[in-house]
């Protein structure tokens, strides 16, 4: 299928700067030409829009830049949701990871029955309720799900946009109190860092893939590159120890490739002012490469 690039150049969802220059990051390492030399269409369709955020202020500390999320996320499901109905897989840029909610509703709003394999350090399972820092991006896959704030979970169409049991997340080794209890209230698949050491990353795919691909028109892979070690994605505003390895982000995006169901995709949190020489820019269009079916030979 043919490739369409879409920036979101926003860090509405976090408080630090940097990721908003995560879509200039991963281009400059070279995303589409190395695309264009494995034999893919791929076209570059430019960034949404995004204000600049020294121009906005906080209204509500438990859901911070609320507007100016629900801004871009809403454009971003225009363009997710045209990519999908034109039978393109739509490759989602980021910016934080706020922006998974303007994704996964253009998917949704394409008329897609999906399921999601979410790549994170972290559960993103916050509400405006549980969340101990106001920052949207712990919150996206919550909203996705149809839990939190009314103006999230039913950003561009009814909620939830998946349903808990095609939802499996993967990689998670840093989760908020009220945040794991709403994520096993939830009934999603969660494969931790530790059942990654136990089972190997090749079992914990084959079982993601199967559980967010049966049944489903395919699978959204939202890939937040802190789900990687610090040691192989330095710039990620949230790092944690003790994550996957380069190995297994390539095991894990070749699997995925191999399935044959990857319908749409979300490479995020890349931040260039905290990496080195864009190191994480250049992990992001590797992992990328792999997802899209880059072999040795
Ligand atoms: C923390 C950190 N759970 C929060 N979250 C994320 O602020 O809700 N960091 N997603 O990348
Ligand atoms: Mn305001
Ligand atoms: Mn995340
Ligand atoms: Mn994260």
């Amino acid at each position: 299928k043919p490739i369409r690039i879409i920036g979101v150049p926003s860090d509405y969802g976090q408080g630090r700067r940097g990721v908003d220059m995560g879509p200039s990051a991963i281009r400059y390492a070279g995303l589409r030409e190395k695309l264009r030399d494995m034999g893919l269409d791929v076209t570059d369709l430019g960034d949404v829009p995004v204000p600049t955020p020294e121009t906005r202020h906080i209204d509500n500390e438990k859901l911070k830049y609320l507007d100016e999320v629900i801004a871009v996320c809403t454009a971003l499901c225009e363009r997710v949701r045209d990519v999908v109905a034109a039978g393109q897989i739509p490759l989602v840029l980021g910016g934080d990871h706020s922006v998974a909610i303007g994704s996964l509703a253009g998917v949704a709003a394409a008329g897609k029955r999906f399921g999601v394999i979410w790549f994170d350090a972290h559960g993103d399972m916050n509400t405006d309720e549980t969340t101990p820092s106001g920052n949207i991006h712990g919150m996206p896959l919550a909203a996705s799900l149809g839990l939190g704030h009314p103006s999230l979970t039913e950003l561009g169409g009814p909620a939830p946009k998946v349903k808990a049991q095609h939802v499996v997340l993967v990689g998670a080794r840093s989760v908020d109190a009220d945040e794991a209890r709403l994520i096993r209230q939830s009934g999603i698949t969660v494969f931790t860092m530790a059942e990654i050491d136990r089972l190997g990353m090749g079992t914990v795919m084959e079982q993601a893939i199967r559980i967010a691909g049966d049944g489903t028109d395919g699978i959204h892979l939202s890939l937040d590159l802190d789900a990687l070690d610090p040691m192989f994605a330095p710039g990620v505003g949230t790092p944690v120890n003790g994550g996957v390895t380069y190995r297994e982000g390539h095991l894990a995006m070749e699997l995925l490739a191999d399935s044959g169901r990857l319908l749409s995709v979300d490479v995020v949190e890349v931040n260039p002012i905290l990496d080195h020489r864009n190191q994480t820019g250049r992990m992001a269009v590797e992992l990328v490469e792999s997802l899209l079916g880059k072999r040795v030979m």
